[in-house]
């Protein structure tokens, strides 16, 4: 069996998100500590334009983040469509903390974060704002996702969000996700990131699972909890994301043969694994033995 304590995240900017949770889980600290610190590195990243500041805007301008939390408790915390803070993560933390809710939305959610402390700033970068203005002459929305190095057009725009589960030294599972969602969608859009039971889901008896890709999919299909509930009947984690993704194929063959969606999971013991509709997910996996694992994903379309 996999030692713990172990990190696993969505994506290869993943690796740098897990190193610094492992500076949490390396030292017997919390699950939950770890999945908050590190999903802040990319939200913090100035060339990321899909989490967090410099995250690209809605088709009206608008920098709306979504993002969520899960303790091994089953206490979560979410924001959605929230402007003006930086990191979204520790709003969704103070919602689950801080409140009786678990979810907060738009201008409350911005309202509370101030209230507690946070700052209130411009999140539209130069870069970002340059991306919109030139995606304005041609206003052409096209979904294409998540397939790294693709050489689709529009798909420079569009990926990467980022999922992250840990166990901790005791066993303890937590897991967080947050993204500033598809670029130019319309103005009040929210994917499945910030919803628990789509974007993260987390069972301290079973395992947790995140989902990155075109969120649309992974919410009528109730993704992580699928994945989860799997699990739980004993499928392997990645036989649980692969069954996932087979419902998308199943009810909207169309759709899927033209987007990406990838789920990720882990299990009570440790064991992880990924399923995507496409070639080009990957996810980084860090534990006592070596902290910048890059993995291929397995996928469907081939
Ligand atoms: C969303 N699932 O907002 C997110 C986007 C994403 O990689 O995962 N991008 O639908």
């Amino acid at each position: 069996a996999p030692k713990l304590p172990v990190v696993i995240s969505t994506w290869d900017f993943g690796i740098a998100a897990n190193k610094e949770a492992w500076t949490i889980l390396g030292k017997g600290g919390r699950a939950l500590d770890a999945v908050e610190a590190g999903v802040k590195i990319p939200e913090a990243d100035l060339n990321n334009h899909t989490v967090g500041r410099a995250g690209y805007p809605d088709r009206d301008g608008h920098v709306t983040l979504d993002a969520c939390i899960m303790d091994e408790k089953g206490n979560c915390g979410s924001v959605a469509a929230m402007e003006y803070i930086a990191h979204p993560i520790e709003v969704a933390r103070m919602v689950m903390e801080k409140t009786p809710h678990v979810m907060l939305v738009g201008e409350g959610a911005t309202q509370f974060a101030v209230e507690q402390g946070l700052k209130r700033e411009k999140l539209l970068t130069p870069e970002s704002e340059k991306e919109w203005k030139k995606w304005l002459e041609t206003k052409q929305y096209k979904p294409v996702m998540n397939i790294e190095n693709s050489q689709k057009p529009g798909n420079q725009y569009n990926h990467d969000t980022i999922g992250m589960l840990a166990i901790d030294a005791k066993g303890n599972i937590s897991g967080a996700c947050t993204t500033s969602g598809m670029a130019f969608k319309m103005h009040g859009r929210v994917g499945d990131s910030p919803i628990i039971g789509a974007g993260l889901y987390v069972d301290n008896e079973v395992g947790g699972a995140t989902s990155t890709g075109v969120g649309e999919e992974v919410i009528r299909n109730v993704g992580s909890f699928l994945v989860v509930e799997l699990m739980r009947q004993g499928y392997t984690p990645e036989a649980a994301c692969k069954e996932a993704v087979m419902r998308i194929v199943k009810k909207k063959p169309d759709t899927a043969k033209e987007i990406q969606v990838g789920f990720l999971a882990i299990n009570k013991k440790g064991e992880y694994g990924a399923y995507a509709l496409q070639d080009g997910f990957s996810y980084a996996v860090c534990d006592s033995e070596k902290q910048d694992r890059l993995i291929k994903g397995k996928f469907y379309y081939k």
